[in-house]
């Protein structure tokens, strides 16, 4: 089917588990390509429904409740709100955002399961699980880590290593641990509910490497090839679990289990079709069962093989339903040379950038589709972010918009001039414009948002480069007429940018629009050299981008810095003990509590400071090599704890009669031992 022949779209983008705050990874991953898309499809007028919602279920909110002493049902809660309030914030545009805890999402999947069962579908198995003692409980997928067998990265999960993305089951892990005890695990049998995916196979090759060959990406290709035509081909997979967080297996025999996260959770998007259909009179099904409905999902790379084979094999199995048409699949972004981690705190979040950077949103949104990891890992990094800011969005968007405003306000009263005669160079620009819509839209059409995004800047270059040429402020002087044409074209083509730009950037399309006096512009508006007509009165100049201060991006740098810094703190280890001594070894030390007396530099010494302490018995001169931890004044009248029975030692010319002892934290740094009160000098420490 060729684009125009589908009657609606329903787009999806991956639901976010609901275990933690968003950040620049998901958003560059998946919400900002599917919002650009449907944005478009909507300013095209195309009947689109965009779901989304919370992933309440599996392994990653228990683990999250256990690490911060609160139920599952608490941090679904908690964070169902934060993501929710981020993508509005951020101008992701869903028709509906819902939350698989949802009553109908239970009532939806349940459906499903129990249709798959009913028509005996599932291989009913039991098999050896790991099982952990201590906690007396099976260990489903990231209850489990170990060595990944296929890269040897230590941190693999039970069901998937995120090192090198295989697909893995917790058997096949080396040296497993369950996470709840630490503990080694047990095998233990149990029953499960099986999906034989390898009865799909010949199927999905056909579907996805033959039909789709061409449309879909070749990451997203690749994967899905390299999981049909491995060796062993594709194995079955558990449909449930042995945990007590998720939608109960709806069948009798089955207490304690519940469906597997990943059964659950495609079936979302259904659900949130069907929320959002009876909230606005819409008929969910021709959403997800007419064949001129084009379905599309965005995800991030690691969830390719549930929406390319697990996912479609269920909906085909069920039947009825279409599948989807293609899934544009990104991969990862990192930041600052570094993978993003929620667990080390390396990240942007989005909550945090809202109270740095507020009304930026489309910075943000620009910089992450310029440097979208749509074919490859990207990496973030905020001096990128600055420059694309300064250099492109104020100085060639902004600066351009402005420039036409502000000296139609200046040269004709805020009221678009008429268009008399055009030379040469005016027909080639308008020319020009006309060509940038449809460009732009194929480039969207094909899930090429960075490409798109491009021509939309070379569209503002066009517009910044005809006022640089033609100089309005110059012709002013002797030619009014020829000025108006001038700023009549840059008018229009700032009009034509507003609407090719709305999906990238909707919060300064909308800013533009208010600029030009004008209401919400459809794509098919573009395209059209006289969208301000002579005569029309536009508003004031608004500023649409502010340069980004070194300053500004510096702060966020050290903030990366200090996170990170904090989290090896919190990773560093103690050393190891020291062999063990004799009493008669400890008893030789003559350990007393001093006070400094004086303290001063030492002459060309970075590390040196040299004491004069009172031990009780006399005053002496100690050398401490603490000069780039303490200032002489930190010490001068401090109590501290010496060893006095040390060998004289000559350090730079000078007798050091004793030392000072320090502790020394993770991080290096330097503590005093002081006594918790007041000692007199002299008294021992044993
Ligand atoms: N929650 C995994 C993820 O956040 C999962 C996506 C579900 S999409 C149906 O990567
Ligand atoms: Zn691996």
């Amino acid at each position: 089917m060729n684009k125009n022949e589908f009657k609606r779209y329903t787009v999806t983008a991956a639901l976010p588990y609901a275990n933690g705050p968003l950040h620049i990874g998901h958003l560059a991953g998946c919400y900002i390509p599917s919002d650009i898309y449907v944005r478009y499809l909507r300013s095209q007028e195309r009947d689109v429904a965009f779901v989304c919602g919370s992933d309440e279920h599996g392994v990653a909110i228990t683990i999250k409740a256990k690490k911060e002493g609160i139920s599952p049902q608490e941090v679904v809660d908690r964070y169902h709100e934060v993501m929710k309030s981020s993508f509005e914030q951020f101008g992701i545009s869903f028709d509906h955002y819902s939350r698989t805890s949802s009553p109908l999402h239970h009532e939806t999947a349940s459906a499903f399961f129990r249709d798959l069962y009913d028509k005996k579908e599932f291989l009913e198995q039991s098999t050896e699980q790991y099982f952990d003692e201590e906690a007396g409980q099976f260990l489903a997928d990231r209850y489990i880590e170990g060595t990944c067998p296929k890269c040897g990265h230590e941190g693999a999960y039970g069901d998937q290593c995120e090192k090198c993305g295989s697909s893995l089951s917790p058997t096949e892990l080396i040296n497993p641990k369950s996470k709840l005890s630490g503990n080694t695990p047990v095998l233990k049998e149990t029953k499960h509910w099986f999906l034989d995916l390898a009865r799909y196979t010949e199927f999905l090759k056909k579907w996805i490497l033959e039909d789709h060959q061409d449309d879909w990406k070749n990451n997203v290709l690749g994967q899905c090839r390299s999981w049909l035509e491995a060796g062993e081909g594709l194995q079955a997979r558990s449909m449930t679990r042995d945990l007590d967080w998720g939608i109960p297996v709806p069948i009798e025999g089955a207490d304690g289990k519940v469906l597997y996260v990943w059964f659950d959770a495609p079936i979302g998007y259904i659900s949130s079709t069907k929320e959002w259909a009876d909230a606005n009179g819409k008929n969910w099904e021709s959403y997800w069962k007419d064949k001129d409905t084009k379905l599309v999902h965005f995800i991030g790379k690691d969830n390719i093989v549930f929406h390319c084979i697990i996912f479609p094999a269920i909906l085909k199995t069920h039947g009825g339903y279409i599948l989807p048409e293609n899934v544009p699949a990104n991969e990862f972004l990192n930041l600052e040379g570094d993978k993003i981690s929620t667990s080390r705190n390396w990240a942007v979040w989005l909550h945090e950038y809202l109270e740095e950077f507020p009304g930026k949103q489309d910075i943000l949104r620009y910089v992450l589709t310029a440097n979208a990891p749509e074919t490859k890992d990207n990496d973030f990094t905020w001096k990128d972010f600055q420059s694309r800011n300064n250099s492109e969005l104020v100085a060639v968007f902004g600066n351009f918009v402005n420039r036409a405003v502000v000296l139609t306000h200046k040269f004709f009263d805020g009221v678009v001039p008429i268009r008399a005669e055009l030379n040469g160079y005016d027909q080639e620009v308008i020319e020009a414009m006309k060509g940038f819509p449809e460009k732009i839209a194929a480039s969207i059409e094909r899930y090429r948002f960075r490409e798109a995004l491009s021509y939309v800047m070379d569209f503002a270059r066009l517009g910044n480069k005809y006022l640089a040429d033609t100089e309005p402020w110059k012709t002013i002087k002797e030619d009014k007429e020829r000025t108006g044409t001038i700023l009549n074209i840059a008018l229009n083509i700032a009009t034509n940018l507003a609407v090719v730009a709305d999906p990238f950037l909707p919060f300064t399309s909308k800013r533009m629009l208010e600029m030009f006096n004008l209401e919400t512009l459809k794509w098919s508006d573009a395209s059209n050299d006289s969208l301000l007509k002579a005569g029309h009165a536009i508003n004031a100049a608004a500023l649409l981008f502010e340069k980004i201060e070194d300053e500004t991006v510096e702060k966020q740098v050290n903030k990366l810095l200090e996170a990170k810094k904090q989290n090896e703190l919190a990773n560093a280890t103690v050393p190891a003990m020291k062999p063990i001594i004799t009493f008669d070894d400890f008893a030789k030390l003559d350990l007393r509590v001093v006070t400094v007396l004086h303290a001063e530099p030492m002459p060309k010494s970075k590390k040196l400071l040299k004491l004069t302490v009172d031990t009780g018995l006399e005053k002496r001169t100690v050398l401490s090599g603490v000069a780039e931890h303490f200032k002489p004044e930190d010490l001068i009248g401090k109590q501290v704890t010496m060893l006095i029975n040390l060998a004289p030692r000559k350090m730079m010319g000078i007798d050091s009669e004793g030392m000072i002892l320090m502790a020394e934290d993770k991080d290096g740094s330097l503590r005093l031992l002081q006594p918790g009160q007041a000692t007199a000098s002299g008294s021992t420490i044993s």
